[in-house]
């Protein structure tokens, strides 16, 4: 049967899912989509394992026993619902609308399955907003304010390229469908560069790759600019005709000379003159920005600065040239067109400070929390004071979810949710330019319900809506996409954005911004002080070394880490291991003031000195103690978008050797090493 995937990843393949006696037994590439061109990634070939493993919650629960034990007896839909809409209810009486908190993210869900009956209910309670930063708010606000999310170049192509610069992403593990025409466009003689503190697959085969240390991408670009400004290699025609703000721009990035941008990045000055060189003279150019570079302090600024260097030199215009960040805005859609509630003007609760919001004093207070689209436990920041905030005995916390997840553990009352196999959705790409239909293909497994289910017949409980299902959902959001969109969408299935699927910058498609124009030092960003400003980095002598936690190819941050059974491994250079005796194999102690993390090390160059890495999206069990990076990870704002700054992490490193005391293994830690 054919469906779709809307897990958060680019890619947005077409599936062809084998179906026998009402079971799923195969995944794999389905037809519809080019860009799927008959592979999908592992992970999801392996579906069966997480629609049907041990982990898959197939019944409501409510707790048996103390808070965060884990233990819970089975119940009827009808009473958890009963009891869910009971605290719902008095909560609003007793504190007001704003003590619940709906807690998602939403990144594995289409446009039926996050925001939309589910905001229609918490609106309708006047519930408290969340502000969803815990991923893409940097680049996010950087790219509407500099280009109002002008679509970027398609996959297909970067086989036209000359020149593909990777910027903070990693596609070989968390968009591989791009993979290939990389590799069609270097078979025909183009060069790669790579910008990123590790050597990823890419990297690896590289010709540049620029090693920058975590946070300071803002430098780079500066200075990248800088020169190119210095050596006359700026289109200043184009940016008199298209840009705005670019002598402000230009001013900003003056002081970074390369020996500064050296000293601070950690790349050689004759890599970066190397690369200008290349950036300066090669058409076409592309340049594919990730994720990595907004997860810290300077987040929303060096993505301003990377997203400038194309509109300075003028990449556009030419089939495969000019940039791709998220495309999700291609397709020009206005969301609350099939929201039938209107939006509140209720507090928001920025989802980065859960912990603070849960433990702290907060007004009213956090009553009922609704976690569902989402598994904070293992993918907010500062674990350790989010796990205290869910142990408070006066909350009550719903977890909807599909498996029995880190979060689920907290809960007061479990609801199982279908997977995207047993539901409808329509899935948006923000990679390829890919919008599906998804196909229920089985029957709901156990007695797990959809969202539009669960959320819609809370408020008919409550006496705030009707009770619909997913196919009610379905028709009324595609009766409000925009026609061309909606009608293709049901009849043929693949829909084409209005600017098409493979737009030339500034050919087909232009500046969404309100003037059409590309905003080098846009205004709405600048109020609060000047821009492309550098934060320093946040080490210290305690903690000198950055933790970065990047996708991995085994989970969609942390969906299937139920099915990791490995423990994590720490990458770690030679030369930041061998000081603190850490060997290759052997268990270390990776720790800052908020949290430790025991697991395996891996020695390795192939991360850059002073820098260490673990996944995204672990699971405790995948640990040695049960913290994982989020435990690891500050709370901390990027100061424009309230994004996520989990590669501000700074740690220390031990090793943990282990003594029998007694019968008992007992971990020692050696102590820091004298520098
Ligand atoms: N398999 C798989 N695919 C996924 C996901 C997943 O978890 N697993 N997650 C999906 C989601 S939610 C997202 S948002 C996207 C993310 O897609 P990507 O942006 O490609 O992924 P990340 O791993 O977050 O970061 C990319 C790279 O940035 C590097 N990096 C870290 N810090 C910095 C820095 O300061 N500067 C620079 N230049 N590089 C840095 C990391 O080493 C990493 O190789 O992927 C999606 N696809
Ligand atoms: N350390 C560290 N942590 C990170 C990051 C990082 O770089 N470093 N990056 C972050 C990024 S990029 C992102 S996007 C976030 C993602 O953070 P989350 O959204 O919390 O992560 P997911 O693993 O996608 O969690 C989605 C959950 O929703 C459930 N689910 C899926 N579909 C449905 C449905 O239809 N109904 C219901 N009720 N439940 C459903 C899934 O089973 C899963 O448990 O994590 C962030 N966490
Ligand atoms: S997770 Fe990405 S690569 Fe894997 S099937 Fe889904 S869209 Fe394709
Ligand atoms: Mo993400």
């Amino acid at each position: 049967m054919e469906t779709a995937c809307p897990l958060d990843c680019p890619d947005t393949c077409s599936l062809t899912v084998g179906v026998a006696e009402g079971r799923v037994v195969s995944v794999d590439a389905g037809p519809a989509s080019s860009t799927t061109a008959g592979f999908i990634c592992a992970k999801v070939r392996r579906f069966p394992d997480h629609l049907y493993g041990a982990d898959r919650l197939q019944y409501p629960e409510i707790r048996d026993g103390a808070r965060g034990l884990g233990k819970f007896r089975r119940a009827s839909w009808d009473d958890a619902m009963a009891l869910i809409a009971d605290k719902l209810q008095a909560a609003r009486d007793l504190h007001g609308g704003e003590s619940i908190l709906p807690y998602s993210y939403g990144g594995s869900n289409g446009l039926l399955t996050h925001q939309a009956v589910d905001a229609e209910l918490f609106r309708a309670l006047g519930a408290s907003r969340l502000a969803r930063t815990v991923c893409a708010a940097p680049t996010g606000l950087g790219a509407m304010a500099m280009y109002g999310k002008m679509p970027g170049v398609a996959y297909e192509d970067y086989a036209h390229a000359k020149l593909i610069v990777v910027w903070g992403a990693n596609p070989s593990a968390s968009g591989i469908h791009l993979v290939p025409f990389l590799k069609d466009a270097r078979e025909a003689g183009a060069t790669l560069v790579v910008v990123d503190p590790r050597a990823t697959p890419l990297a690896r085969q590289a010709n540049l790759h620029l090693a920058v240390r975590p946070g300071t991408d803002l430098v780079l670009a500066l200075g990248v600019a800088r020169q190119l400004f210095e050596a006359g290699h700026v289109d200043t025609a184009f940016l008199d005709a298209h840009a705005s703000g670019v002598e402000a721009f230009r001013e900003r990035a003056e002081p970074w000379t390369l020996d500064r941008v050296a000293a601070i990045t950690g790349i050689p000055e004759a890599q970066i003159a190397y690369f200008i060189d290349l950036y300066a003279g090669v058409r076409p150019s592309v340049l594919r920005c990730g994720w990595g570079l907004e997860r810290n302090r300077n987040g929303t600024e060096a993505v301003l600065a990377v997203l400038a260097l194309p509109a300075l030199v003028n990449a556009f215009g030419v089939r495969g040239g000019g940039y791709t960040m998220s495309n999700s805005a291609a397709w020009g859609l206005d969301d609350e067109q099939w929201r039938r509630v209107p939006q509140t003007s209720t507090r928001t609760i920025n989802m980065n400070r859960l912990g603070d919001v849960l433990v702290g004093p907060s007004t009213p207070p956090v009553k009922v929390l609704f976690v569902y689209n989402s598994n904070p436990v293992a993918t907010s920041p500062d674990q350790n004071r989010i796990a205290e905030g869910l142990m408070r005995e006066d909350l009550f916390t719903v977890v909807f979810d599909q498996v029995r997840t880190d979060t689920t553990r907290y809960a007061d009352v479990i609801l199982p949710a279908t997977t995207f196999l047993e539901h409808y959705d329509i899935a948006r790409g923000y990679g390829n330019y890919t919008m599906q239909l998804v196909r229920p293909v089985i029957e709901p497994v156990g007695e797990s319900r959809n969202n539009t289910e669960v959320f819609s017949e809370l408020a008919t409980r409550l006496g705030l809506g009707e009770a619909e299902d997913d196919t009610d959902t379905l028709l009324r959001v595609a009766a409000r996409l925009p026609p061309a969109i909606g009608t293709a969408l049901m009849e043929t299935g693949l829909p084409v954005p209005p600017d098409g699927a493979r737009p030339i910058q500034m050919i087909d498609t232009h500046p969404r911004t309100p003037d059409a124009r590309i905003h080098l030092y846009p205004a709405s960003l600048a109020a609060a002080g000047p821009l492309y400003a550098y934060v320093a980095d946040p080490a210290s002598p305690a903690y000198p070394l950055a933790l970065i936690s990047p996708a991995s190819e085994k989970t969609i941050s942390s969906t299937f880490g139920q099915l990791r059974r490995r423990k994590a491994r720490l990458l770690i250079h030679p030369d930041d291991a061998e000081p603190r005796g850490v060997i290759d194999g052997e268990p270390v102690r990776v720790y800052n003031a908020i949290g430790d993390v025991h697991c395996m090390a891996q020695v390795t160059s192939r991360i850059a000195r002073g820098v260490v890495s673990l996944p995204k999206g672990l699971w405790r069990h995948s640990t040695l103690n049960g913290e994982t990076a989020n435990a690891l990870a500050p709370a901390t704002l990027e100061r424009h978008s309230g994004g996520a700054c989990f590669n501000d992490a700074r740690v220390e490193v031990a090793r943990i050797v282990t003594a029998a005391v007694g019968d008992a293994e007992v971990a020692l830690y050696l102590p820091k090493p004298v520098p």
